[in-house]
């Protein structure tokens, strides 16, 4: 049976419920240019850069802006964000993480986390995560964003290991197709319909184990 070295998790949707956050910082955005901002809308920014997540909000709400403004206006959203995950604690990580990055750790897996956030280090640090990660990999390291496989590639090479001995955990089809072009396996957390290119697609990690993993390869 093939048996996987390393293990890459995605942060927002897979280990902790940021969307929320970055959707009251987005329509407080577009609230404040005078439109409105939908959770549904909201569907479309999960796992894009904070760049691509201001266009394509403009785009709903037909504005056009220069790229000084557009600067302006992605630091004032990230920085109602940052407010927002700064009240962030261990009950905020999603049901069933710490038990599986506890199993992955007594089984001598590496583990890396690999985040289109420039974040992502406050939230690992406010929820008690990191010291559960080998490595690091967010949006401060990456210069190319998901569905790029560089944040993958970048984590397996830190991990010392090859892509073909990494699993990765996604709920965005962006990453799933940055996993698959970096030649890992792919797990999709969330619904088939949205990410019928993920190897295996489950619904959360509740319950998930090295053994629920094994028996589908
Ligand atoms: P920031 P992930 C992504 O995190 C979010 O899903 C996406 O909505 C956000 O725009 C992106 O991080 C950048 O975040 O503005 O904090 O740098 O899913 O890759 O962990
Ligand atoms: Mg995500």
């Amino acid at each position: 049976m093939k048996s996987f070295k390393a293990f890459l998790f995605d942060l927002d949707g897979v280990l902790v419920d940021t969307a929320k956050y970055h959707f009251l910082a987005w329509k407080r955005l577009a609230n404040e240019l005078g439109f409105d901002f939908t959770e549904e809308q909201n569907e479309r920014l999960k796992g894009v850069s904070r760049m691509r997540s201001l266009e394509i909000l403009l785009e709903i709400g037909n504005i056009e802006v220069g790229v000084e403004k557009k600067e302006e206006l992605a630091s004032k959203k990230n920085e109602w964000y940052v407010e927002y995950i700064s009240t962030m604690d261990p009950s905020q990580i999603l049901p069933g993480v710490k038990e599986f990055l506890q199993e992955l750790k007594n089984a001598g897996k590496k583990t890396a986390l690999g985040s289109a956030s420039k974040n992502a280090m406050t939230i690992v640090t406010n929820t008690g995560l990191l010291p559960y990660f080998d490595a690091v990999i967010d949006g401060t390291k990456v210069t190319k964003a998901k569905p790029d496989p560089e944040v993958f590639l970048l984590g397996a090479k830190e991990l010392d290991v090859e892509p073909k001995e990494c699993v990765v955990f996604e709920d965005a089809e962006a990453g799933i197709e940055a996993a698959k072009r970096a030649g890992m396996y792919a797990v999709g957390i969330g619904s088939y319909q949205r990410l019928s290119k993920a190897d295996l697609v489950i619904p959360s990690l509740n319950g998930f184990t090295l053994l629920d993993l094994e028996k589908k390869l």
